[in-house]
């Protein structure tokens, strides 16, 4: 059983807004609720069921023989069973149809998708239960746990099973190539998981903000950093992995979709230095049976495959993000409409770039840090200089502070929540005294419903959804003040607001 590491997003806002942390770091992100404890029994049932069909169709389930099909035939009937749309797409490679099997669970956010994707086809010599039967089995479980909580996340939650690609990534190629470029520019973020399970395993971690190398496209800093937060968590180290293009997610990172995902390793062999991490031999491989037949359902580590599977989850749940609260929406701005907001309201700013402004902004990133954002719904936000200029330090906030205040909204009675989408993005250059602040303002006073400060690291800018109960305002006209500051020292800090709803339960 593992520790958990979050609490319930609502715990975590209202601790930020009581709390004023002026000085408490950002931690791990709370997941849209707690994320589940995968079931190692349930994954590995799987994995028999794979062993199975390999053994029950000449010893493998790869590309163009009957194995593959009837992998994919028996992850379809599970996902039907739970309520998932499935599609089956085929291809044809060296002369013979391929699968990719598509799960959508319905809700969320139609032009926000989060994609969770690894490969079935195993090699012809071999069954392929880690490469990459673990994978499958991981997110199959994951998907079924989503479908068992009826999870209702604020994105669309997509899962991919792909085809051939041990022929070199055909089957996930050919559907980001036929995907219409509409539908790509939906997938916000598309996670790989492709050998979770190796018997002599390592913990790695696509290398998405690029620290050891070459990063993946804005965005995908993000996906590293989820899931290097889950491992933090159980106090296992987790070392990058190349965005070699070695697995699935090269048809994403291709198109600019944002990926990560996990990897337990191949035919390298293990450091006696990463021995010392992670345990193991050392000076073999962290997979010997790699594109092999002696990958059976004997070439497990069940550690690596429960750890990773509950990654799989942890990642899955924190990046589907929050849900929009229950109840009647008193009060909705998407800011594609101006609603009567004021920019430096109070005539005190002193910010002389990134003055806060209703507008379509331009995604900026510095080496793999995401600093502003697109919109998290439609075109328009409250950004911090929509403009991306000609660099990234191009109109980010600079010298002080800048506000934005929306006209009077006028609240009934009953219990109301706020909530919207926000984003602090940063490099290590900032601290503390930077901030973005979201405040109510009533007749009667004004109440920090977010207050969340800079830090002298590299924050990268991800949509976060915050909620608050502001009851307290009821039957009265109040407006929302969002404020943000480049304070202190100067640091490249950006900032955004979106999707701002009240709704009355
Ligand atoms: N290409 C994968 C195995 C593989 C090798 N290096 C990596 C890195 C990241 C993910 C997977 C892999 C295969 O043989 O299926
Ligand atoms: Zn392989
Ligand atoms: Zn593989
Ligand atoms: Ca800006």
């Amino acid at each position: 059983m593992r520790s958990r590491i979050f609490a319930a997003a609502g715990a975590a806002v209202l601790l930020a807004c009581t709390a004023h942390p002026a000085t408490a770091a950002p931690g791990p992100r709370a997941a849209a609720a707690a994320a589940p404890d995968i079931s190692l029994a349930n994954v590995k049932a799987h994995l028999a069921q794979l062993q199975t069909i390999a053994n029950n169709n000449g010893g493998n389930r790869a590309h163009g023989r009957p194995g593959n099909k009837a992998s994919v035939d028996y992850v379809k009937a599970k996902l039907d069973a739970a309520g998932y749309v499935t599609t089956v797409q085929t291809f044809t490679s060296s002369g013979a149809t391929g699968y990719n099997l598509i799960a959508d669970w319905p809700g969320g956010d139609p032009d926000r998708v989060l994609m969770t994707g690894a490969h079935l086809d195993s090699v012809t010599a071999g069954p392929g239960i880690n490469d990459n039967g673990s994978g499958s089995a991981a997110i199959l479980e994951t998907a079924l746990v989503v479908a068992q909580q009826n999870l209702k996340p604020d994105k669309h939650l997509r899962f991919a099973w792909w085809g051939a690609e041990e022929l070199g990534l055909v089957g996930s190629n050919y559907y980001t190539n036929n995907l219409p470029s509409a539908e790509r520019s939906k997938i916000k973020g598309y996670l790989n998981y492709d050998m979770v399970g190796s018997p002599n395993p390592g913990y790695f971690a696509y290398d998405g903000d690029g620290s050891s190398g070459s990063g993946g496209p804005a965005g995908s800093a993000e996906i590293e950093k989820v899931q290097r937060d889950y491992f933090a968590s159980i106090n296992v180290p987790v070392q990058d992995t190349a965005f070699d293009g070695r697995s699935d997610y090269g048809g994403f990172i291709r198109y600019g979709i944002p990926a990560g995902g996990l990897f337990t390793g191949a035919e390298e062999y293990k450091t006696s230095a990463q021995a010392q991490l992670w345990g193991g031999q050392a000076g073999t491989a962290f997979d010997r049976c790699y594109h092999s037949s002696c990958d059976t359902t004997a070439n497990i580590n069940d550690t690596a495959l429960d750890r990773n599977s509950d990654a799989i989850a942890y990642s899955v749940w924190t990046l589907a993000g929050t849900p929009a609260p229950p109840g009647e929406t008193v009060y909705a701005d998407d800011l594609e409409t101006d609603k009567g907001w004021t920019a430096n309201p109070a005539g005190t700013d002193t910010a002389a770039t990134g003055k806060f402004e209703r507008g379509v902004p331009q995604a900026t990133s510095y080496s793999g840090t995401n600093l502003q954002l697109a919109a998290a719904g439609g075109t328009r936000t409250l950004v911090t200089g929509a403009s991306g200029g000609t660099s990234a330090g191009d109109n980010d906030i600079d010298g002080g502070t800048t506000s934005i205040q929306s006209a009077p909204i006028t609240l009934p009675t009953g219990t109301l929540t706020l909530s919207f989408s926000w984003y602090l993005g940063h490099l290590n250059n900032a601290s503390s005294d930077d901030y973005l602040r979201v405040r109510v303002v009533g007749p009667n006073g004004t109440t920090t419903v977010l207050n969340q400060p800079g830090a002298a690291t590299n924050r990268s800018a991800s949509w976060q959804t915050a909620t608050a109960n502001v009851s307290s305002f009821a039957g009265q006209s109040v407006r929302i003040l969002v404020d943000a500051a480049d304070a202190g020292g100067g640091s490249l800090i950006e900032a955004g607001i979106d999707n701002i709803k009240i709704t009355k339960s």
